[in-house]
Order: structure tokens, then sequence, then C-alpha cells
């Protein structure tokens, strides 16, 4: 860093102090992780100067020798971890790649089904803020009482929406979604599927949670949650879809794809394919179960039942009586990083909702285990419960930066 520390003393210091955030302080944001140093260079490369339009062998500008051959990597890759028949790794991030997989298959007006953004969807899925719903007509779907999907309900959902894609994923849904019921559903309506697993795609290229890509037509994820991976988006698809999509990232998208993403997504997607990211997957979920336990121990509501993934969602203001925000808020005094998040059909608004969303992928990636876990959960009780004791707070905050420095961020 001596050169940026030269040239740019502004910058250098915001990154120092980025660092001395993460290094101290503790990330639960469930769709938040720390890349490995080999990923970081790769990022930081001399592949960022980089036009290449195009896809391997096919580009538009000169020049293009090295750049396939991480792209080439990459897309292979990402074929042998998820078993898919074919796979674009330009698109930039996640809601570029479901704007960018609508575009290829769907007719503005078409119908689609998505579930709903307060029951842990996303955003991309149909919420009217978006641009994708005011070019497509989205219905969305919901969890039923118990916090599940009712397949039964979706089939009738489907049968009378008569959508021309299903959609499934979300990003605050904690439970595991029925592949073949759902495309079982499609299939009846003759309805296109497609999979948003940008939350658990780690989990799936761990193999802690069965692979849904050989179901799906169409599944587009991001890279940078539980994957690992840098900042950045992909479509995998049945061969069937394959030329529509590329079609549909470039020219019809996207211009130029980050090369030094696609690189340092190389990278990753090596890693994942090594025996240890599979232990890797495999303790998010024991994490998260105990995280579950632990709250639920200590009175938090939390919704749809629990998890089966690497996050939960809690009712922070009807069990604690403290909201979102101001949960957010004193974690954040503690050094532990959350965030606010809206319950199934929440009274509240998004700025200041009932719930928070918790994740452990990143201080998995630490190498904390269930121990440190119970600890944490601990935490996360008496900072509410003592919200408004700033004393206590900062001895709490004191035993987290403890606990931060015996488990350092990848080196
Ligand atoms: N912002 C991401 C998340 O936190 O889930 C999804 O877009």
């Amino acid at each position: 860093m001596a050169k940026l520390k030269k040239q740019d003393i502004k910058v250098y210091k915001a990154l120092q102090g980025e660092l001395k955030r993460q290094q101290e302080g503790m990330e639960l944001i469930a769709s938040e992780n720390y890349v490995s140093p080999a990923v970081l260079e790769a990022l930081g490369s001399v592949f960022t100067n980089k036009y290449s339009e195009g896809l391997p062998g096919k580009r538009y500008y000169g020049g293009q020798k090295y750049t396939d051959v991480v792209e080439s990597l990459a897309i292979e890759r990402a074929k042998k971890l998820f078993g898919a028949e074919h796979a674009n790794v330009q698109p930039l991030s996640g809601a570029p790649a479901n704007m960018i997989a609508y575009s290829a298959v769907l007719s503005p007006g078409d119908t689609v089904l998505g579930m709903d953004l307060s029951h842990g969807g996303h955003l991309t899925h149909g919420h009217p803020v978006t641009l994708s719903a005011k070019i497509y007509r989205f219905v969305r779907y919901k969890t039923d009482a118990s916090g599940l999907i009712d397949y039964d309900e979706l089939e009738k959902m489907a049968i009378s929406e008569k959508p021309k894609l299903m959609l499934a994923g979300f990003s605050a849904y904690t439970r595991q979604i029925d592949y073949k019921k759902f495309t079982d559903i499609a299939q009846k309506v003759g309805a296109i599927t497609m999979f948003d697993i940008a939350h658990i795609a780690g989990l799936i290229a761990g193999k802690a949670i069965p692979n849904p890509v050989p179901y799906f037509d169409i599944v587009t994820t991001t890279t940078h949650k539980t994957l690992r991976g840098p900042r950045g988006g992909m479509i995998m698809c049945k061969e069937k879809y394959a030329q529509a999509i590329d079609k549909a990232v470039f020219p019809g998208f996207q211009g130029g794809p980050h090369m030094n993403n696609i690189a340092a997504l190389a990278v990753a997607l090596g890693e994942a394919l090594k025996p240890a990211y599979k232990t890797y997957a495999k303790q998010i979920i024991k994490n998260a179960k105990v995280l579950e336990q632990e709250l639920k121990k200590y009175g938090f509501k939390l919704m749809f039942g629990g998890t089966d993934n690497h996050m939960i969602l809690a009712d922070v203001f009807s069990s604690k009586g403290a909201t979102g925000k101001e949960t957010e808020k004193v974690l954040d005094e503690i050094g532990i990083t959350i965030n606010k998040n809206m319950i199934p059909d929440d009274p509240r608004k998004p700025m200041d909702p009932s719930g928070v969303r918790i994740g452990v992928p990143a201080i998995t990636t630490r190498g904390m285990k269930e121990k440190e876990v119970r600890l944490i959960a601990g935490w996360i009780n008496k900072a509410i419960e003592n919200r408004e004791n700033k004393k206590f707070l900062g001895e709490l905050k004191k035993e987290v930066i403890k606990l931060c420095k015996k488990f350092p961020l990848p080196k």
C-alpha cells in the first residue's frame, strides 16, 4: 500500500480504517464474507485495464490471449462446481444478472411469480419500486402461518395467473425450498423456472444443501456471499437457453465485462472446488443452527420457525421490545454488524422494521465454530437488553475485539 499512501492519503486512511473495522469487528451480515488474499490479488490486478466485449475466442477487441484464459477457467469451474450445462460469468452483480435473465426469456407484460420481499424474497424479484416490475407483471407469493411456502397455494396461484416464469430465491428466507415440488408446478402450467441462489450458492457449492441447478432452467447468483468470491454475478442455465442468456448479457444489457472480477472469480471457484470448502460450508450450517437454538433460548422470536441455511430472521420488536434499527445500532456499538430487516407483512417501515437478519458465513470463514457462536448469541442478547447502559456496552465491545483478534481475517 506504500504507493497509495504516498499518492492519496485520504483514500489510504479510509482503507486502513475499513481494514481495522473488519479486523476488530464481527461481520454478521448474512450476505457478506471475507475473500482470500489470492482473490484480492486477482481483483486488484492489471486485468482491470482491459476491455473484452464478447466471449472467450469471440471478442470484439484484440489482445485477449490472457482474458480468454481466465474467463474460460471461471466458466469451466462454475460448470463443474454446480453441474451446470452452461455458465456466463460476466454479469456485474445479482440485480443485473436477474434483469438479464428476465430479458432473455420474457417479453414486456409477461407474468412472473416471485417471492414477496417481506417474506424473504428480494427487491429484484418484482418489488414495485424496481424497473423489472415496471416492465413485467410480477405476482408475489408468500409464506404461510407456519413460515413455510405452501406449495398447494403456489400451485393454485400458478394455475390462475399462468406465469411465463416461476422464480424461486430469497435474501432473508431461511428454509430449504422443495426444488422438485416447485419445478413440478411450473411444468404443470408450462412456466420457465428460475432460481436466484445468491444467498445459498456457497452452501450448494460445498454440498451442504442439495443442488437445485439440475432442476431449474435458469439459475442466477452473486459471487460474493456464501460463495466467498469477489463482488459479481453469474447466470447458469440449460443449454437450451445458453444463446439467449449470452446475448442478453452482451450486447443486450452490459458492455465490457470486468475482467479483474472474472479473474478473481476463477480463483474463488478454484477454492470452492477444494475439499476444505466442503468443511467450510457444513460448518456454516452447524453455526447457524447453534445461533438459532441460542437465540430461541434467549426468547427471540425467529421467523419461519428457525433456519436450514446460513442465517436467521428475528422479530426483535415483538420479542425484545427493540426495533430493527435500534438493534442494528446497539450491535454496531459493540462491533457486531448486522442489518435491520422487514419480517413477513411487517407493520413497520423498511428503514425501521421489526426484524433483524443475522448470518454466519463471514465469522465461519474466520474459523469461528459452535463455541464462539454461543458467546456471540449471548452478547447479542445482553447488548439488546442493556441497550441504554453505555458502560456495559463498552465492556462488551472489548470482549468482541478480543475474540476477533483470536480469529483474524484470511491471511
Ligand atoms: N444486499 C443483498 C443482501 O444483503 O441480501 C442482496 O441484494
